[in-house]
């Protein structure tokens, strides 16, 4: 019999995820509580073959509990989750709230495993955008030394969760129907058949918070406070993978080749990358599963003289390894 295990906010398309991730994953559990809101409460989820009765999520709600998986908003994980904590769980939260703590490490299992031993009741799952780069990015820094990162990303609307999946299935329907499209609900502005470069609030540097994740979140789990990151984070038609053309400074040289042979070698990842057969990650290809997909491995011809510039683009699943995934692996390193 393993931990009892609580989700909180598990009827979001993150929680959802992490309950099928569970099962896929044979993850050792006595029981599986279901928590959300009150307007959730009594609703019956299947999983593993049986019904569970969602719960009211309160401050009460961790009695027994050994491992929390964070999948709310920070509004609510800062609420409950030090609840959880001082009843005695382990919490691996999925919210912004506690990324940055000094006391929280924050964890891509493939990348810096060992930082789960310091946690003091609380281990943070990264952005979604910063686990799919940093995936790809960790082998690079541990062959060649990284230096710089030049990152455009292009997001999946499920990164708004379910709601963001509507938006753009609706305004599709409507446009395929010759109807007119209904304001938009969760994104800033019409997203079919639009790109919107906007992610989060603006800073007075003109970059939103969703482009100083990768930096912020980037240093702090590569141990690198000297990191440089320049990144542009940009919504796209796409239900549920996100997207990132990545440009990096390393130490030392590093051929494409070179390249290829260590993210081929990196766990969670898998090239795709023969342009002659015209095979390069698409998201279509990412989605509804966990590995990182990276292709268009070549030289930057714009690196000055005597720089070692490399230039990829990586694709994957936002909901699995993005979210929902990294977290139970994180959960199986407490185990
Ligand atoms: C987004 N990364 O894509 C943010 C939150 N999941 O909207």
């Amino acid at each position: 019999q393993g931990p009892n295990v609580a989700i909180l906010g598990a009827t979001g398309a993150v929680g959802r995820q992490m309950m099928q991730c569970l099962q896929e994953r044979h993850f050792p559990l006595g029981e599986l509580r279901l928590l959300a809101s009150a307007r959730s409460a009594g609703q019956q989820m299947c999983w593993n073959g049986r019904m569970i009765t969602i719960q009211e999520a309160t401050p009460e709600s961790f009695e027994g509990i050994d491992l929390v998986l964070g999948a709310a908003e920070n509004d609510v994980a800062e609420r409950l989750l030090p609840h959880a904590v001082k009843a005695g769980a382990v919490v691996v939260d999925n919210s912004s709230a506690y990324r940055l703590d000094p006391e929280v490490p924050l964890v891509v299992p493939e990348v810096n495993p060992e930082d789960v031993a310091w946690n003091t009741g609380i281990i943070a799952n990264p952005n979604c955008s910063t686990i799919i780069a940093l995936v790809c990015l960790a082998p690079l820094d541990r062959a060649a030394g990284l230096n710089r990162v030049v990152c455009s990303t292009y997001q999946a609307a499920s990164g708004a969760g379910m709601p963001g999946i509507e938006q753009l299935e609706t305004e599709n329907a409507a446009i395929v129907e010759g109807r007119k499209v209904p304001a938009p609900r969760v994104f800033p502005y019409q997203l079919a058949y639009n790109l919107i470069p906007q992610i989060g609030g603006f800073d007075a540097a003109g970059y939103t918070s969703e482009e100083m994740k990768m930096q912020n979140e980037g240093r702090k789990i590569l141990h690198n406070d000297g990191l440089a990151v320049n990144c542009t984070c940009v919504r796209v038609p796409v239900a549920r993978s996100h997207s990132e053309s990545i440009t990096v400074e390393l130490d030392s040289p590093l051929t494409p080749d070179e390249a290829r042979v260590v993210l081929a070698a990196a766990p969670g990842v898998r090239v795709v990358d023969d342009p002659s057969c015209r095979e390069y990650p698409m998201p279509l290809d990412t989605s509804e599963q966990d590995l990182v997909y990276v292709g268009r491995i070549r030289e930057d011809i714009s690196a000055p003289e005597g720089t070692n510039g490399l230039t990829f683009w990586c694709c994957g699943d936002q909901i699995r390894k993005g979210a929902a995934t990294n977290a139970v692996q994180i959960a199986e390193l407490l185990l």
